[in-house]
């Protein structure tokens, strides 16, 4: 008798399928995959999908998860029938603003490992005779994209773990789920209870109800998206047999919102150009009434919500003209906030997870990302951008799941700059200096919600002020974007003066009780028993010594404790952990208080000017924290500087919030005090060599490989990830988190463009800025190790290539006077 866990899967379209599959691979043999709709062709979205594989994203996780699909799909078959038919993808540009991006595209696959060229117009209509020369100015061509048959794979996966023991279950819907002490112990059906040890959902847009049967917030909206079937199009007689149904290139027309797909002699055309459809769960068929010709998943077309498109797919394929739209429908997926997939365990009821939201593109990927979640613990390649705690949760209301989601659908093929902001909902949270902010001109971008100043227009009258050598060099358009000199002259001021930062969206988290150090000790690599007003940065790992985390750890008090933190995966990571005995308190302190850095060389003049306490070297050293009064407000002063210069962050609560700000404010102007917002602070913090995780490192990377080898004490035993450290260190590392600076002195990258070494692709750029104090752009990238100090590189961007040369870092103050005085 077999003793690996009993498992259920909600769902036998795509991802359960892959689930059932990953997870018989692993020799877990006791899983049942329930469906409320008859197999094989259940009636979700998987049913119908027409399967194009677009593998090249500017998420890494997200290319990676497709790429395993096109390699597992390729290798399996019903019968000797394909589930993937590696046509080629072929992305079209009809503006010079989409051949640009379509290179920007090629420089994301180079850098995640898919092969990709940039062709002209004439290799266009080579790869796919149908498109009119005259239309295209150039394309994309992934010759590894293809067509992946969904209805197909699911029998062939579902054949393969029935084999290996999986159980596959038709016309059975779970109508609960049965728990026990906080655990899950089962799924409910009209035939009654299947006991379960873990409960995956991958029921798809029907994720938000299953949810809710264990109080889980699944931020998903369901959509209708318009899908066609031509009849014969002449052109395409003859070029394929019923067997191998496509051989051109599956082709997108993304300046019009649309994309085709051939079969035999026909074209299937989805479009994205119409208006967002949400969908009512409760108005679809259910049950008995699911079959192939009524479909939950395929809701009556809208003629109207085409008829531009059939225009202008006839513009773009003439040989359209001699054919006609033979079938469509609304076909019904899921969208989420941010695009990506959702993927997680309830906090609340252990061994209930889901696995929503996802693409056929990704679902092989994402089937074995969730079978490593639950069989090794971890998923090999990082999976932050799909975890549905990453929201915060004003992101969970379903008002802003649905806007943002359909506004996601409308935007899906647009070119967006990466820091363009979504213009609405916006003002969601916004820190107590915001009223000061807006007289000060803040140009606000949004992140978790929050209002952000990347730069005070007030500060543009300092660009002139600009000393020679401080003036920033003019940037291209696309890196003009977002951005504005005033940033210069806002680090110029930190350096040189001092500034405000707020620092207000920085997730604290107060950890707090007989249990707090312990926990602490527990989850990261950093010495916590400390005395009362130690400020610690550490790393959290995960049991392989991947890094989860970056913190700031702050002892306020023998069993109190705040937590500096990224977001709100480490407030899920500390509620997990801490034990279920009440010896620990985990509190998001976030939205209560509030925060400023005060830094720059005369940030010490001006604090004294306002405060009694001391504010001195000797008085408040770095790294420690003490609780001080700046103008009569109460603060809790930290002495450290993600911006590498002297100062505090200053945190109070936030009804002093702004009071703090005016004392500040007034008392430093003579001392040249400015507000300074994002863009300097992050071309600021890369001149410090200071990492932001989640763009230069993540539980893929080690913390030597990250270059934070000096956050993890050698002496401590027994927190997570230590084992897996064993014998690692700065000089056995394979690739590295390196900091390079480009030759010319003016060309600005982004991130995520592909470096090259000795002319092949050796890896990719994490953060990018100009850095202003060193007079040039600096790009941090992962590199392999051989590419020491000194070594030259290239970046590609928009397909020219820049050099760039590894530096030694930080660039700014390695001795650490400026921070230390
Ligand atoms: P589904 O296939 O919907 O499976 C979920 C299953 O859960 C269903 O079978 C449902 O019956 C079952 N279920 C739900 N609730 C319960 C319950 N309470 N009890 C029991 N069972 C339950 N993706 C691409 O990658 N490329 C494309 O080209 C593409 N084109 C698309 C075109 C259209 C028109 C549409 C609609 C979608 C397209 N997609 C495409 C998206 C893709 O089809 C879906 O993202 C994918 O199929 C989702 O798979 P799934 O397994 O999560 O969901
Ligand atoms: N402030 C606070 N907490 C934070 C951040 C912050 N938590 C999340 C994120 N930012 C963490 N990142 C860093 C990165 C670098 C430093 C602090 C937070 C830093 N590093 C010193 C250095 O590398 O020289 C550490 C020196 C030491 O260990 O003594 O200051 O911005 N509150």
């Amino acid at each position: 008798m077999s003793s690996t866990p009993r498992v259920v899967i909600i769902g036998a379209g795509i991802v359960g399928a892959n689930l059932a599959d990953e997870l018989t691979a692993r020799g877990w043999d006791r899983v049942t995959v329930v469906d409320q709709g008859p197999l094989p062709l259940t009636g979700g979205s998987t049913s119908h999908a027409p399967g194009l594989v677009f593998q090249t994203n500017g998420s890494k996780t997200m290319t990676e998860l497709a790429s395993y699909t096109v390699e597992k799909f390729t290798g399996i078959d019903v019968d000797g029938a394909w589930c993937f038919n590696q046509v080629g993808g072929l992305e079209v540009a009809t503006t010079p603003e989409r051949l640009a991006d379509l290179h920007r595209k090629q420089g994301w696959a180079t850098s995640w490992g898919v092969d990709a060229q940039v062709v002209d117009a004439e290799e266009c209509v080579r790869l796919h005779p149908l498109v009119d020369r005259d239309r295209v100015l150039g394309g994309l061509h992934i010759p590894s994209d293809g067509l992946a048959k969904a209805s197909r794979a699911v029998v062939a996966l579902a054949r393969r773990a029935e084999a290996r023991g999986a159980r596959f279950q038709g016309s059975t819907r779970v109508t609960g789920i049965e728990q026990a002490g906080g655990r899950v112990t089962g799924v409910r059906t009209p035939d009654g209870v299947i006991p379960a040890d873990l409960v995956v959902s991958c029921a798809g847009f029907w994720g938000v109800e299953v949810g809710a049967m264990v109080g889980m917030d699944v931020p998903l909206l369901p959509l209708a998206h318009q899908f066609v079937w031509t009849g014969q199009v002449p052109d395409l007689v003859g070029r394929n047999t019923e067997l191998t149904e496509a051989s051109l290139p599956i082709l997108r027309h993304q300046d019009q919102d649309l994309y085709y797909r051939e079969r035999v002699d026909r074209l299937g055309i989805g479009s994205y150009a119409h208006r967002p459809m949400p969908v009512d769960l409760r108005e679809l068929p259910q049950g008995d009434g699911v079959r192939e010709s009524s479909m939950p998943s395929m809701l009556p077309f809208t003629e109207e919500d085409f008829a531009a498109q059939w225009e202008e797919s006839q513009l773009l394929l003439p040989s359209l003209r001699a054919s006609k739209i033979d079938s469509g429908f609304n076909g019904v997926f899921s969208f989420t906030p941010d695009g990506g997939p959702l993927i997680g365990e309830s906090r609340d009821v252990a061994g209930f997870w889901i696995a929503e939201a996802v693409w056929v593109t990704h679902s092989a990927g994402v089937g074995r990302a969730v079978a490593q979640l639950l069989v090794d613990g971890r998923s090999e390649i990082d999976l932050h951008g799909c975890d549905v705690h990453r929201f915060e949760d004003v992101q969970l209301a379903p008002e802003y799941v649905s806007e943002t989601s359909q506004q996601n659908f409308v935007e899906i093929y647009d070119v967006l700059h990466p820091l363009q902001p979504r213009l609405s909902p916006r003002d969601l949270r916004v820190s107590p200096f915001h009223t000061r902010q807006r007289e000060l001109g803040a140009v606000f971008l949004e992140g978790g919600g929050w209002e952000r100043p990347h730069w005070y227009e007030a500060n543009a009258h300092l660009v002139d002020e600009l000393p020679a050598e401080w003036v920033p060099p003019e940037r291209d358009a696309w890196a003009g974007q977002f951005w504005s000199p005033i940033a210069a002259a806002e680090a110029w001021k930190t350096r040189t003066a001092v500034a405000l930062y707020d620092m207000t969206p920085l997730k604290r988290l107060e950890v707090s009780g007989p249990g707090a150090l312990a926990l602490l000790q527990r989850l990261t690599t950093g010495e916590m028993d400390k005395s009362v007003g130690a400020v610690t940065y550490a790393l959290a790992l995960d049991e392989a010594g991947g890094v989860r985390s970056d913190l700031t750890v702050a002892r306020l008090g023998e069993q109190l404790f705040q937590v500096g933190a990224n977001g709100p995966l480490d407030h899920d990571l500390l509620l997990r952990e801490a034990p279920d005995d009440g010896s620990v308190q985990v509190r998001d302190v976030t939205g209560g208080t509030c925060c400023i850095g005060l830094w720059g060389p005369r940030a010490r003049d001006l604090v004294q000017r306002v405060s009694a306490d001391d504010f001195t070297n000797g008085g408040l050293k770095y790294f420690r924290a003490k609780r001080a009064r700046i103008g009569g407000v109460p603060v809790t002063a930290m002495r450290l500087s993600y911006v590498g210069e002297l100062g505090w962050e200053i945190y109070t609560s936030a009804d002093n919030g702004q009071r703090l700000w005016d004392v500040l404010w007034r008392a430093g102007q003579d001392l040249g005090v400015i507000a300074a917002g994002r863009a300097a602070f992050n071309s600021l913090r890369l001149e410090k060599g200071y990492r932001a995780w989640g763009h230069d490192m993540t539980t893929e990377h080690d913390p030597y490989e990250a270059g934070l080898g000096f956050a993890v004490r050698k002496q401590k035993q027994g927190y997570v990830g230590q084992e897996a450290l064993a014998g690692r260190s700065d000089d056995t590392v394979s690739r590295r988190l390196s900091c390079l600076t480009i030759d010319d002195g003016r060309s600005v990258v982004l991130g995520h463009e592909p470096v090259y070494v000795d002319g092949r692709p050796a890896g990719y750029v994490t953060s990018a800025a100009f850095g202003h104090t060193v007079g040039r752009p600096i790009a941090y990238a992962w590199l392999p190790a051989s590419a020491t100090v000194g070594t030259t590189v290239e970046i590609e961007y928009f397909g020219t290539r820049i050099p760039a040369t590894v530096a030694a870092e930080p660039l700014v103050d390695p001795e650490m006077t400026r921070i230390r005085g």
